[in-house]
């Protein structure tokens, strides 16, 4: 496989320094997500226990690769979600970045489909961010991420109206009004049950929708000069704070891929 790899392993594998370490046959970074949080979630949540032991190898995940930066992670929300997902279950994994614009023949033997995010999990490739949270909660159940299936559903719909919005050419055809009641319900949900979706709890939900959030805000800001309005106090600090942890920081996309992935979309 010709691709190239990032490793990145937990806090409680590494030291807390980051090195950059090349070798002629791949860029292999190792990095470390600070003890910070892992110790503030830990108190939070209680006592963590690691499901995975300290000498399995890395998994391996196909993500989108950036086209404004070689050798660097693009902007897939779906492929953040399940990165995320590997960083809060504190999963060491290998990235291997895929060139969607030009797909390589060894990802497409493993994706027929030819999309990411897609893992490797005994031994098999598994695709769909939902497959594959779903497989790593069923793998990994410690630390816990499930969402309450009741929970489950708020601020899905965010998504596909973010979406109407952006691709509208028209300002009166209630695009904008719709994304705006998606995101009112969502404010009125988390002001009873936040701050997260699970209360105080990082959970399975917020780790999809918190990717979709930061394409939005940037999206949205840079083709149509708009923003969450004020008045969403709780929508707005529930993206601040996700946006402010330490497994986000550490695989979110460039703005400047975010807006370039969604050009076609605005331009078609
Ligand atoms: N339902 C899938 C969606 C994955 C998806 O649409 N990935 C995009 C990148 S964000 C992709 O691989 N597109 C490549 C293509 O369609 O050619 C999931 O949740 O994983």
């Amino acid at each position: 496989m010709s691709a190239a790899t990032a490793t990145l392993a937990p806090a409680a594998f590494l030291s807390r320094s980051s090195s950059l370490l090349a070798s002629a046959a791949a860029a292999r970074i190792r990095s470390s997500p600070s003890l910070k949080s892992a110790t503030s979630r830990r108190l939070s949540r209680g006592l963590s226990v690691r499901a995975s032991s300290p000498s399995e190898p890395p998994l391996e995940v196909c993500v989108k690769a950036s086209i404004t930066v070689p050798n660097r992670l693009g902007d897939c929300p779906f492929t953040q979600r399940v990165l995320l997902t590997l960083e809060e279950k504190h999963l060491p994994y290998d990235m291997k970045y895929v060139d969607l614009g030009n797909k390589p023949d060894w990802f497409l033997q493993i994706s027929p489909e030819g999309k990411v995010p897609i893992i490797k999990l005994e031994e098999k490739w598994i695709a769909d961010s939902d497959v594959i949270t779903k497989s790593l909660e069923e793998k990994y159940p410690v630390p816990s991420l499930v969402t309450p299936p009741e929970k489950a559903a708020a601020g899905s719909k965010i998504f596909s109206t973010f979406i109407g919005f952006l691709k509208s050419k028209d300002p009166n055809d209630g695009t904008e009004q719709a994304l705006l009641d998606e995101l009112t319900s969502f404010n009125d949900y988390l002001k009873d049950n936040g701050p997260f979706i699970n209360c105080d709890k990082i959970s399975a939900a917020d780790l999809s929708l918190g990717p979709k959030l930061y394409h939005l805000e940037i999206v949205l800001g840079h083709y149509k000069n708009w923003s969450v309005p004020e008045s969403l106090a709780y929508v707005r600090n529930y993206m601040k704070s996700i946006f402010s942890m330490d497994s986000f920081a550490k695989t979110r996309a460039l703005p400047e891929d975010v807006i370039a992935g969604w050009r076609p979309k605005v331009m078609g």
